[in-house]
C-alpha cells in the first residue's frame, strides 16, 4: 500500500521519520520500467503437485506457532463455530500466525518480501502450500513479468561549493536516500544546480528556474502541495538531468531525507535529501559565485523480466458466472518486511480463504450459491500490477466463469471486488472505502450504486458492534481499482497507512472504545509505514480483528443474498447515475498512474 486514503491527509511522511533502518543493499531492489510483459502461464495447481514446497514449508512451520504446523488451530476454531457464522469463526490468533511466518519469511530473505526477491517467492509458495493442505479451494498461480532496478552499491551524492568537495552519507537517517525508480548515473564532471522556486508543482515554476535553466541542472525542489512524481514528471518536462526533493523541516519528522518514489516517468537520477541538506545546497546554489555543483553516482542492473506471480484460490461450490473475488496483496516494499502492508491483508485473505472452505464442508452451514475467489497480487507496490494484469486477462477472457464484461451485465461473471490491504495499523483506524467518492471520470456508472451499498454494508456491521468507523477514499489506488474502473463493484476497508490521525478522530475514537484506547492524536496510522519497523510488532490485533470479522460477516452476508446481481447492480439507480454523467467515461484509469497518485506529497 502506498497511499495516503483518506482526503486532505496529504503533508506526512512517515517514511522519513525512519531513525534505524539501514537496509541490506544486497537486498534492495527498485523497480523502474512497469512495461508487463502480457505473456502468461497460468497453472492450475492440484494439491498432489505440491512436492515442491510443502517441503520447505514443514521446516517454515516448525519455527512456529502457526495453524499451519497444527491444522488443529484451523480445525477446532471452526468446528466450534460451525453452525454459527463465518464471523465467529475468526479469531486474531489465526492471522497472527500467519503473520509469524511471513515475517520468518523476510528475516530469511534480507529483511524483505518485495517482487525479485527470495521472500516474495517464499510468500507465494506459502500461500499455495497452506490452501492446498488446509482447504479444498482449487488453486491457480499466474505469473507475469516486471521489469525492474537493482541498486548494487550505496550510491554515492558529493557537493562542489567555492571548488569545496563534500561527500554525503547515504541512509534513511542520513543526508540523502535514493527515490524508488531513480535511473542510474554516474556524473563523471560536476552538474550545476539551480533553485525551482515555489513548490515546483507548476509549469511556471519550473520555466522560472534560478539561478539557470531546468534544462541540463540538477533540480532543488522542496516537498510539499503536489506528489513527488508530480515533480518528478515537471523535471523530466523540463529536461532536467535530476532532481533533488529535499525536506521542509516544518514537523520534527520532516528533517531527515525524503523518502519517495520517483514513479516510472524518471529518466534521470532522483534523490530525496534531509532538510538540512537540502537548505545548504538551496544556500549555495542562490549564489552563483559559489559555483554550485553536485556528482550523482548510482550504480543499479537493470533487471528486465521478474517473473511475478499471482494466486487465486476459488470454491468448489457456487456458480462461477457469479464470483465474488476477495483481494489482498502478497508483496511488500523493499524497505521492509510488510508486515501490516499487508501481510496483514495477505493473512485476513488466507484465514478467511481456509474458514470459509471448512464451514462450506460442513453439513450445517448452508452452500453459498455463488463461487468465492480469493486472490494475492504481486506487484502491487510498484503500481497494482498483480490486479490489473488479472483484470486485464479477464477483460478479454472467453473462459466461463473469469470474465468482466460490465456492459453487458449478463455476462459479467466477476460480480464484486472486496479488497483488504492494511488491516491492523497501531494507531489504526476502522476505515471503510466510501463508494460515494468513487471517481466519476474513471468509473462507469454500474459500479458506484453497488459500493455505495457495500460501504454501508461495513459500516452498519461497525455500528452494531459499537465500534466506530471511518470512511476513507475509494480513490482507485490500491488493487480493487483495475476491477472498479472495469465496471465490477467494489469495496474493502482500510486501517490508516501514513495518514495522521486527528484529535477529533482520536476523541471519537475514545469515546466509543474507552477513554484511552483511541489512539494519539497528531501522529501517523502506522508509524512504521514501508519502513523496517513494519513488523510483528506494527500490528494492533484488536484492530486487526475486527478488521477480519467485518470483513467475514460482509462475505457471508453477500454469500446469502438470493439475488446477489440485482442487490450489486440495483437498475433504477444504476439508469439515473447514468443520466447524470455523461455516457462515456471522461478518462482512462491507468493503475500505475493512480497509484503514484497516492504517493505522499
Ligand atoms: C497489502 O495489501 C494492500 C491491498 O492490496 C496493499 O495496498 C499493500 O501494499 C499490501 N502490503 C504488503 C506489505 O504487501
Ligand atoms: C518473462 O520473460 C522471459 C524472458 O524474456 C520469457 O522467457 C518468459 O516467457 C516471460 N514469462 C512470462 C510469464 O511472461
Ligand atoms: C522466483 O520465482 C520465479 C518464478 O518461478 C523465478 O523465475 C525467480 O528466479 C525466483 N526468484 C528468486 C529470487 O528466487
Ligand atoms: C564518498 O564516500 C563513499 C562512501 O563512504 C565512498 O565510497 C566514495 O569513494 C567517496 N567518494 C569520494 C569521491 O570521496
Ligand atoms: C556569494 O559567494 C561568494 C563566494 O563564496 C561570497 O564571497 C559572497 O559573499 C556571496 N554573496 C552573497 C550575497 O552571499
Ligand atoms: C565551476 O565548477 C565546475 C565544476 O566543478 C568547474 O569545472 C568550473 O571550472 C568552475 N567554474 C568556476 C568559475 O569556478
Ligand atoms: C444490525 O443490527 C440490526 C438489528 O439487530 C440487524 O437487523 C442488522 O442486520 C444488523 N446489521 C449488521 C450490519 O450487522
Ligand atoms: C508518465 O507520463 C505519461 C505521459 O506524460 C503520463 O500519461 C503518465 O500518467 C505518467 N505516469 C505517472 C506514473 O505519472
Amino acid at each position: 500500500m502506498l497511499t495516503t486514503n483518506k482526503t486532505s491527509h496529504y503533508d506526512t511522511n512517515a517514511a522519513a521519520t525512519s531513525t534505524a533502518a539501514y537496509i541490506s543493499l544486497k537486498t534492495v531492489y527498485f523497480v523502474l520500467s512497469l512495461i508487463v510483459l502480457f505473456t502468461i502461464t497460468t497453472i492450475g495447481l492440484a494439491a498432489a503437485a505440491l512436492a515442491v514446497g510443502i517441503k520447505n514449508m514443514s521446516k517454515i512451520n516448525d519455527l512456529g506457532p502457526s495453524s499451519i504446523s497444527s491444522s488443529t488451530t484451523v480445525a477446532t476454531s471452526v468446528a466450534s463455530t460451525v453452525a454459527t457464522s463465518l464471523q465467529n469463526s475468526i479469531t486474531a490468533e489465526q492471522m497472527l500466525g500467519h503473520l509469524a511466518q511471513l515475517q520468518r519469511i523476510a528475516d530469511s530473505s534480507g529483511g524483505t518480501r518485495a517482487i525479485g526477491t527470495a521472500g516474495f517467492n517464499l510468500t507465494l509458495n506459502y500461500i499455495t502450500d497452506y490452501l492446498s493442505q488446509f482447504s479444498n479451494l482449487e488453486v491457480k498461480q499466474e505469473f507475469f513479468n516486471v521489469s525492474t532496478w537493482r541498486l548494487l552499491r550505496v550510491p554515492v551524492f558529493l557537493s562542489y561549493i567555492n571548488g569545496v568537495e563534500v561527500n554525503y552519507t547515504w541512509g534513511p537517517a542520513q543526508d540523502f536516500y535514493h527515490m524508488t525508480y531513480s535511473r542510474p548515473a554516474d556524473f563523471s564532471t560536476p552538474v550545476r544546480l539551480t533553485i525551482i522556486p515555489r513548490l515546483g508543482c507548476d509549469d511556471s515554476d519550473w520555466s522560472a528556474a534560478l539561478p539557470y535553466a531546468a534544462a541540463g541542472s540538477i533540480a532543488l525542489v522542496i516537498r510539499g502541495e503536489c506528489t513527488f512524481v508530480e515533480k518528478v514528471n515537471l523535471a523530466a518536462k523540463y529536461n532536467a538531468a535530476g532532481i533533488l526533493i529535499y525536506n521542509d523541516g516544518t514537523a520534527p519528522d520532516r528533517f531527515t531525507p525524503v523518502i519517495a518514489t520517483a514513479g516510472p516517468n524518471a529518466t534521470f537520477p532522483a534523490l530525496g535529501l534531509s532538510y538540512q541538506l537540502g537548505t545548504i545546497l538551496v544556500q549555495a546554489a542562490q549564489n552563483t559565485s559559489t559555483n554550485a555543483s553536485v556528482r550523482i553516482t548510482i550504480v543499479a542492473q537493470y533487471v528486465p523480466n521478474t517473473v511475478v506471480g499471482n494466486i487465486c484460490a476459488h470454491t468448489v461450490t457456487g456458480d462461477a458466472t457469479q464470483t465474488i473475488v476477495i483481494g489482498s496483496h502478497s508483496d511488500s516494499v523493499p524497505e521492509g518486511p510488510g508486515i501490516n502492508d499487508n501481510g496483514s491483508g495477505s493473512a485476513a485473505n488466507l484465514v478467511l480463504a481456509a474458514n470459509l472452505a471448512r464451514l462450506l464442508q460442513t453439513s450445517t452451514y448452508p452452500v453459498y450459491p455463488y463461487r468465492v475467489k480469493f486472490c494475492w497480487w504481486g506487484a502491487e507496490e510498484v503500481g497494482l500490477l498483480g490486479s490489473a494484469y488479472h483484470a486485464d486477462v479477464a477483460k478479454s477472457s472467453t473462459v466461463l466463469g473469469e470474465r468482466i464484461e460490465a456492459v453487458r451485465l449478463e455476462r459479467q461473471n466477476y460480480l464484486v471486488n472486496l479488497n483488504y490491504d492494511m488491516l491492523g495499523s497501531p494507531n489504526y483506524i476502522f476505515g471503510i472505502y466510501d463508494g460515494t467518492t468513487a471517481n466519476r471520470n474513471t468509473t462507469p456508472a454500474n459500479a458506484i450504486p453497488g459500493s455505495i451499498r457495500l460501504s454501508e454494508l461495513y459500516r452498519d456491521w461497525f455500528i452494531n458492534q459499537s465500534l466506530p468507523w471511518t470512511y476513507t477514499e475509494f480513490s482507485g489506488r490500491s488493487d480493487y481499482g483495475p476491477f472498479l474502473a472495469a465496471g465490477v463493484v467494489a469495496s474493502g476497508l482500510f486501517s490508516g497507512g501514513d495518514d495522521t490521525k486527528t484529535k477529533e478522530e482520536r476523541d471519537y475514537y475514545d469515546r466509543l472504545l474507552g477513554q484511552g484506547q483511541g489512539g494519539i492524536a497528531s501522529a501517523i496510522h502506522d508509524p512504521c509505514y514501508h519502513q523496517t519497523c513494519d513488523s510483528m510488532a506494527n500490528i494492533n490485533p484488536f484492530a486487526y480483528e475486527k478488521m477480519v470479522k467485518a470483513a467475514a460477516y460482509v462475505l457471508e452476508y453477500l454469500g446469502r443474498l438470493p439475488d446477489l446481481k440485482t442487490w450489486l447492480y440495483p437498475a433504477p439507480q444504476i439508469k439515473e447515475l447514468e443520466k447524470a454523467l455523461p455516457n462515456k467515461l471522461l478518462q482512462k484509469y491507468d493503475s500505475v498512474a493512480e497509484f503514484y497518485k497516492g504517493t505522499n506529497f
